[in-house]
């Protein structure tokens, strides 16, 4: 019996382990690294960029001017210093430069990648979000449900059964061996059943395929910026529009933004995610993908979706008086739109375009630009020891792909 029960702790310790092992991996760079990384986020990205040319005339005013609490909320947030505007003090951009963008706009599609009232998960578009979508449906909820309902029918069974009145003289029976090697066998090997899909969930959702595209996301009190790294290193704020701006575009309140984070369908996307000031959590129902942004850290997470369409997701960490204000929207979008939209943000797409020049300090530091490595730059003594954040970034997205990746790539083609 001992023997049995060790046996069932065992397996409950592999059943349960999977909840566990899903607190987020998260890369832990140096802290100095990260903090100079933070530091560079919060610096305006368009220095020595081109400007990016808002999409329509509500992203043009909503970009220099944010939406105010009182226009998104209720009236007893109006109190609290909006610290929206990192842009605030850019012009309006002129109706020319608004009619210079061409690249249409999604709208929503009703209970696509938005909640709609229902109880269950929203319709998933990705690999990952189906299988554990499925997993949830197909294997948690039946089981959950029958265990529920067999614990209740036995409960009534014994109450009513062996009541006082109908049953005056208790069984004085102690021991059953039978009945306890059922109760202790039907358990683990619910268990076992549970961990095969659950450990197999997991397994893919860290080992994504190679990177098709890298987005940088920086949480912020209370806004997001995403940056393409791949793409010229532009970077688009995304502030909450006012309810009457949402409304005006066919948007779900509270979710629509002016300038959306775009990719392209069909592109394995990952994400690169921290925050410049407090933990935020970027998260998209429809991708089945939520990760925390913790100020010097970066944290990783992928996805990949064949749907082109409109996404919306929330910020899921408290994270101040306008936690509630910082919808997150992803526009999928096919290849030659999306490289549309990277142009209409003064980016380039990979391979086409030209580089940017490599930074002083870089060529600096090069041996062959400075064979006998003297000093050129007043401040590059510091750059020797301590990357450029640019640099440390490169790095990060250009890290060798593993062979479970390799792996995991082929599985990803044939979904
Ligand atoms: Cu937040």
């Amino acid at each position: 019996m001992k023997t049995l029960l060790k046996l069932f702790a065992v397996a409950a310790a592999i059943g349960l382990s999977p909840a566990a092992a899903s607190a987020q991996a998260a890369a832990a760079p140096q802290a100095g690294q990260a903090r100079q990384q933070a530091e560079a986020q919060q610096q305006p990205a368009t220095q020595g960029q081109p400007a990016s040319a808002p999409r329509d005339a509500i992203s043009a005013r909503s970009q220099a001017a944010p939406a105010a609490p009182e226009t998104i909320s209720d009236p007893a947030l109006a109190s609290v210093p909006n610290r929206l505007a990192p842009t605030a003090v850019q012009e309006e951009p002129s109706n020319a430069q608004v009619l210079q963008s061409t690249v249409a706009r999604t709208a929503p599609t009703a209970s696509v990648g938005q909640p709609d009232g229902r109880m269950n998960f929203q319709d998933q578009v990705t690999p990952i979000g189906e299988e554990a979508a499925w997993f949830h449906n197909q294997i948690l909820l039946p089981l959950i449900a029958a265990i529920s309902l067999l614990v209740l029918v036995l409960l009534l069974w014994v109450v009513i059964r062996y009541r006082r009145a109908a049953n005056p003289v208790p069984s004085r029976t102690s021991h059953n061996t039978v009945v306890e090697i059922i109760w202790t066998l039907v358990p683990v090997l619910i268990l076992v059943a549970i961990a095969v899909p659950s450990i197999r969930l997991l397994a893919n959702q860290y080992s994504p395929p190679k990177a098709d595209l890298t987005v940088k996301v920086t949480g912020n009190q209370w806004y997001w910026t995403y940056g393409y790294p791949d793409n010229g290193d532009f970077e688009v704020v995304s502030n909450a529009l006012s309810d009457k701006d949402a409304k005006a575009r066919g948007e779900p309140r509270q979710l629509a933004v002016d300038e959306r984070m775009v990719v392209p369908v069909g592109a394995t996307v990952k994400l690169i995610i921290t925050s410049a000031d407090v933990i935020h959590s970027w998260g998209v129902p429809a991708f089945w993908v939520k990760m925390d942004a913790v100020p010097g850290r970066l944290n990783e997470t992928w996805f990949k979706t064949d749907k082109p369409g409109l996404y919306y997701g929330v910020c899921y960490e408290l994270c101040g008086a306008r936690h509630g204000y910082m919808p997150i929207a992803v526009e999928v979008l096919p290849q030659a739109q999306f490289a549309a939209w990277v142009a209409s943000k003064g980016g380039t797409m990979p391979g086409t375009g030209a580089a940017r020049p490599a930074s002083s300090d870089a060529t600096q530091n090069s041996p062959i630009a400075n064979p006998r490595g003297v000093n050129t730059g007043g401040a590059s003594g510091a750059t020797e020891t301590t990357p450029e954040p640019n640099q440390i970034l490169n790095v990060t997205t250009t890290a060798p792909v593993s062979e479970q990746g390799a792996t995991n790539s082929r599985r990803g083609e044939s979904q």
